[in-house]
C-alpha cells in the first residue's frame, strides 16, 4: 500500500501535485483544506467554526482535522493507498496519523516535500484569489500569517519523518510537469 504525504508551505503546489498523483497512481485524495471547505459549503457547525479560523490563516484544532481524516480511512477499506495533502500540519496530527495506519496494518511509506520561497507563494496565492473566491487567498496579510503558521507550527512535521528516514525534498519551483515527474520518480511506486 503505498501511502504518501505531500508536504510545503501553503501554494507549494500540494493541491495541483495531488491531482496528477491521482491520475496517475489511482489513490485516494484526503486533502483537509478541501474537506474543511466541503463542510463550510454544507454549513455545518464545523464548518462554521472552522471557517473562522480558516478565514483568519490559522489552523484548525487538531482533535476535529484527526477526526475527519479517521472518518475518511474508515469509509475507504479497500483503498490501494492514499495521498495525504495538507495533513499532517502538526506534529500532533502526524503521531495520531501513525496510529491510525497502525490500527489498519500500513504506514506512512513517504514524505515528499515541495520547496518554494515566501515571495512565490504569495504571489501565487493572490494570483488563485483573483478567481478562487477563498478570502484566506484574498489579502497579503493573511497569506503572511498562513506562512507564518506554517513556520512555527507545520516545519517541525517535517523532521518527524527525517527521523523515520521518510521525507524527501524537491524544488517546487519551475514547470508542472517537471516538478510531478521529480515526484514520481521520488516515489517509484506507481
Ligand atoms: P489548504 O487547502 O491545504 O490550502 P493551501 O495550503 O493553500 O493549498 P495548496 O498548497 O494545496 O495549494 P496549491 O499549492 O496546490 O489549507 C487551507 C486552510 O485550511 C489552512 O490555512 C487551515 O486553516 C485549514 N487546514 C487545512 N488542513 C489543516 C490541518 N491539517 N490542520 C489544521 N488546519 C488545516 O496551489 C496554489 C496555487 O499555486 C494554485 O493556484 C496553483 O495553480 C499554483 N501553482 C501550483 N504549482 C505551481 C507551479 N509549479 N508554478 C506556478 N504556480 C503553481
Amino acid at each position: 500500500m503505498l501511502n504518501l504525504v505531500l508536504f510545503g508551505p501553503p501554494g507549494a503546489g500540494k493541491g495541483t501535485q495531488s491531482q496528477k498523483l491521482i491520475e496517475k497512481c489511482g489513490l485516494i485524495h484526503l486533502s483537509t483544506g478541501d474537506i474543511l471547505r466541503g463542510e463550510i459549503a454544507q454549513g455545518t457547525t464545523l464548518g462554521l467554526e472552522a471557517k473562522k479560523l480558516m478565514d483568519d490563516g490559522k489552523l484548525v484544532p487538531d482533535e476535529v482535522v484527526i477526526g475527519m481524516i479517521s472518518n475518511k480511512l474508515d469509509a475507504n477499506p479497500e483503498a490501494p493507498g492514499f495521498i495525504f495533502d495538507g495533513f499532517p500540519r502538526t506534529v500532533a496530527q502526524a503521531e495520531a496519523l501513525d496510529t491510525l495506519l497502525e490500527g489498519k496494518n500500513t504506514a506512512i511509506s513517504s514524505m515528499v516535500a515541495l520547496v518554494v520561497d515566501d515571495e512565490e507563494l504569495e504571489k501565487r496565492l493572490l494570483e488563485r484569489g483573483k478567481t478562487s473566491g477563498r478570502p484566506d487567498d484574498a489579502n497579503p496579510e493573511i497569506i503572511r500569517k498562513r506562512i507564518h503558521e506554517y513556520n512555527s507550527k507545520t516545519t517541525p512535521v517535517a523532521e518527524f519523518y527525517k527521523q523515520q528516514n521518510k521525507y524527501t525534498s524537491i524544488n517546487g519551483i519551475g514547470p508542472i510537469d517537471q516538478i510531478f515527474a521529480d515526484i514520481v520518480e521520488v516515489v517509484d511506486a506507481c
